[in-house]
């Protein structure tokens, strides 16, 4: 727990790496995008406890964007949530591990996801539930750029405005690659910040997403923001394939992408900083 945050990013890299190499294939670049967020959920703000996944009134997190699932199985890992060995059968028969997250097979996912834009409006029921119970949780949530295209990503944002849901605090991985291509050129969101604002959340801008100190004050601004009665959204400009530099360089072509284990092991030298 007292962990340097820095070296619990790496560790967290390292274990993306491990379990989506030992597979062959995965959503990589996505998920090295959000390492420090999640690093700073869990290990710094969420009031969680892993020996009661279930305890009430605990925060939450769910993570619209649900093929980033190897990345908060890798951080509930290194939480105490599981052991590291479950990491390797991501995906596989019988796992409790799927490529998308899955409230009922995974301890310590909230939410089942994965079909872009509904599990955002899932976090807002969620929400909207805890405001109602008055349990004094915090729910977070996760969402992709490419995913902020759906229309329901703004149904649900306009919901959550209307019903003062400032326990609610969103992330938008604002990495701007999506499955194929560059997000402004697919369907542009900019400016992002104004459409939130005009939305009625108030709007965090984080000009370097995959730097904790900055992910972490931000999200201490987001939680001071709770009088205001507005949801806080938090747009994290980050890069898509952080931490491994032929990753990052592949561009959208890291998105689902093949990758042997020993391109993942020098991938963990290199994060590691041992190269
Ligand atoms: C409703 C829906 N349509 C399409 C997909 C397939 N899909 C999975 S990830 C993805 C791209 C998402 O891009 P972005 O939100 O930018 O996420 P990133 O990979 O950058 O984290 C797509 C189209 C899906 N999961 N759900
Ligand atoms: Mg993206």
């Amino acid at each position: 727990m007292n962990k340097d945050l820095r070296e619990l990013c790496k560790d967290i890299r390292c274990d993306i790496m491990t379990c989506i190499g030992h597979l062959g294939v995965g959503h990589i670049g996505g998920c090295l995008s959000v390492v420090e967020l999640l690093a700073v959920l869990y290990f710094e703000e969420m009031n969680i406890d892993p020996a009661n996944p279930k305890m009430e009134g605990r925060d939450r997190f769910v993570c619209s964007k649900g093929h980033a699932g190897p990345a908060v199985y890798a951080t509930l890992s290194n939480r105490g949530y599981f052991g590291k060995e479950e990491l390797l059968t991501l995906n596989q028969g019988g796992t409790h591990l799927p490529s998308h997250c899955d409230m009922n097979l995974t301890t310590g996912i909230d939410m089942t996801t994965g079909s872009l834009g509904q599990g955002f409006s899932c976090a807002v029921g969620v929400a909207l539930g805890s405001k109602l119970a008055k349990d004094g949780a915090t729910i977070y949530a996760l969402i992709g750029d490419g995913e902020s295209q759906e229309g329901q990503i703004w149904e649900a944002g306009m919901f959550a405005a209307s019903k003062k849901l400032s326990n609610l605090i969103a992330f938008t991985d604002y990495n701007k690659l999506q499955i194929d291509d560059t997000v402004a050129k697919v369907n542009d969101i900019a400016p992002l910040a104004d459409k939130w604002k005009a939305f009625g959340w108030n709007v965090i801008d984080v000009a370097d997403g995959n730097d904790v100190d900055q992910v972490s004050a931000a999200v201490k601004l987001a939680k001071a923001n709770r009088g205001s009665e507005k949801p806080t959204m938090v747009i994290l400009n980050t890069r898509k394939g952080c931490g491994v530099k032929w990753i990052e360089e592949l561009g959208p072509g890291n998105h689902n992408c093949p990758i042997s284990e020993e391109q993942a092991a020098a991938a963990i030298r290199e994060i590691r900083g041992e190269d």
